[in-house]
């Protein structure tokens, strides 16, 4: 059974356009890492409150917030870190979802 993870994080104000560009911009090694354990990952925005929803497939058990202990993603997260609303160790404050409804 396909598993899936949702999660949500929070924006910075005037923080959403340089958001957007640097994941435009993902660094190649970062995709290539996420690439190990999640797919068809999106991050959507909701601007009024500055919330950001991610949605992904997992591949195994973790999704991208289970690879903190990988030097590309903190060096990612020390990258976003004054984008956003960040933990002590820069990791992104994510408040994993429960899915109540899917549909194929
Ligand atoms: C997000 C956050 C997530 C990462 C994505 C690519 O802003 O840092 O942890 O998986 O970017």
């Amino acid at each position: 059974m396909e598993k899936r993870a949702a999660f949500i994080m929070k924006l910075k104000p005037g923080c959403e356009a340089e958001y957007t560009r640097r994941h435009n911009a993902i660094w190649p090694e970062l995709k290539e890492l996420l690439s190990t354990s999640v797919y068809d990952y999106s991050i959507f925005l909701h601007r009024e409150s500055l919330t950001l929803f991610a949605f992904q497939k997992l591949k195994g058990d973790g999704g991208s917030q289970d690879l903190g202990t990988d030097p590309i993603v903190r060096r990612w997260w020390d990258y976003m870190a004054d984008l956003m609303e960040v933990n002590p160790d820069n990791s992104p404050v994510s408040i994993p979802l429960e899915e109540v409804f899917h549909m194929e």
